[in-house]
């Protein structure tokens, strides 16, 4: 398993009780403990060796300009300063999982909600929910960037609109092979920006060394028709040429895609179709040996 939080797309909101309409919560940084900040650093050590050369720039320079360190737990006050001044948003702190209207809503506005708890020790390659880690060191470094900003806000726009019209699980696709599971070109290669990759070890290699998994040049309708893994690694990465086609994605009206894909068949994760524009035809060996157990 990865240490992602791979069950929350799709999923209902766990069985934590909202102080406020918009379940946000204090972060209450005060009272992390030292093996709390502990697990951050272990995390936090372990990525940052992994990501030079894997990661996209973009996501390096986020990175290097938040105030984040391997030594404690970030404080979100001050990320958010820091944020606010570049792009505009904020990070509050949430339980964990929250209803979809309520998640679509703060990004909307450009707050992220972020975990505010940290995974255990023994959970360091799988949780269900997304904690601090995945949050703030998977999401925060790319909100940073103009682009993946205005990206995720017209995310959360569409997302209220995608669910009056039936059609959240094609658009949460979409976030899902972009936000969390996205890579792009970088001098010819594929390089990470996808938050779910780059707060996992074992995924960080294995989506852009691995031989098993294929890489697609992204298309909008053909990522809208393909259902993801939610328990294990992505049989299919799908890769942009570069970041600003979020820009062009994120300023398109999707009805007429919408229309077009509902109804359409669908694709299984590990589909390879005449139309796809390959990058990396994988073996899909990984899978395979999976599932023969
Ligand atoms: N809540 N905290 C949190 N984080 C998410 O990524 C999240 C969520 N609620 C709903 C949700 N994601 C998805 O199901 C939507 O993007 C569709
Ligand atoms: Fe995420």
């Amino acid at each position: 398993m990865h240490d992602t939080a791979p069950t929350k797309h799709g999923l209902a909101a766990g069985d934590h009780r909202p102080d406020r309409p918009d379940w946000t919560i204090a972060q209450g940084w005060e009272r992390y403990t030292a093996a709390e900040h502990g697990v951050w650093k272990t995390l936090f050590e372990r990525q940052s060796r992994l990501l030079p050369g894997r990661a996209c720039a973009e996501f390096v320079r986020g990175m290097a300009e938040l105030p984040l360190s391997a030594d404690q737990i970030p404080n979100f006050e001050e990320l958010s300063e820091v944020l606010m001044q570049r792009t505009g948003w904020q990070v509050v702190a949430v339980p964990g999982l929250v209803p979809d209207d309520v998640f679509f809503e703060h990004l909307a506005h450009r707050r992220f909600p972020a975990g505010q708890f940290i995974r255990k020790p023994h959970e360091l390659d799988y949780l269900e929910e997304p904690d601090v880690f995945h949050d703030v060191f998977g999401h925060v470094p790319m909100l940073m960037n103009p682009v993946m900003a205005e990206f995720i806000q017209a995310y959360g726009q569409g997302g209220l609109r995608a669910k009056q019209l039936g059609v959240l699980d094609q658009l949460a696709r979409v976030y899902w092979y972009t936000v969390e599971f996205g890579l792009v070109l970088e001098g010819g290669a594929p390089r990470i920006y996808g938050a779910g990759i780059v707060s996992s070890s074992t995924e960080t290699r294995f989506s852009v060394e691995d031989d098993s998994p294929n890489r697609i040049g992204f298309d909008l309708e053909r990522v809208m028709r393909t259902r993801y893994r939610i328990d294990d690694f992505q049989e299919s990465y799908f890769v942009l040429n570069h970041l600003d086609d979020l820009l062009a994605l994120a300023q398109i009206d999707f009805a007429p895609y919408y229309q077009r894909v509902t109804g359409a068949a669908e694709h299984e994760p590990g589909d390879v179709l005449a139309s796809d524009r390959m990058l990396t035809r994988g073996t899909g060996r990984y899978h395979a040996r999976k599932r023969q157990g």
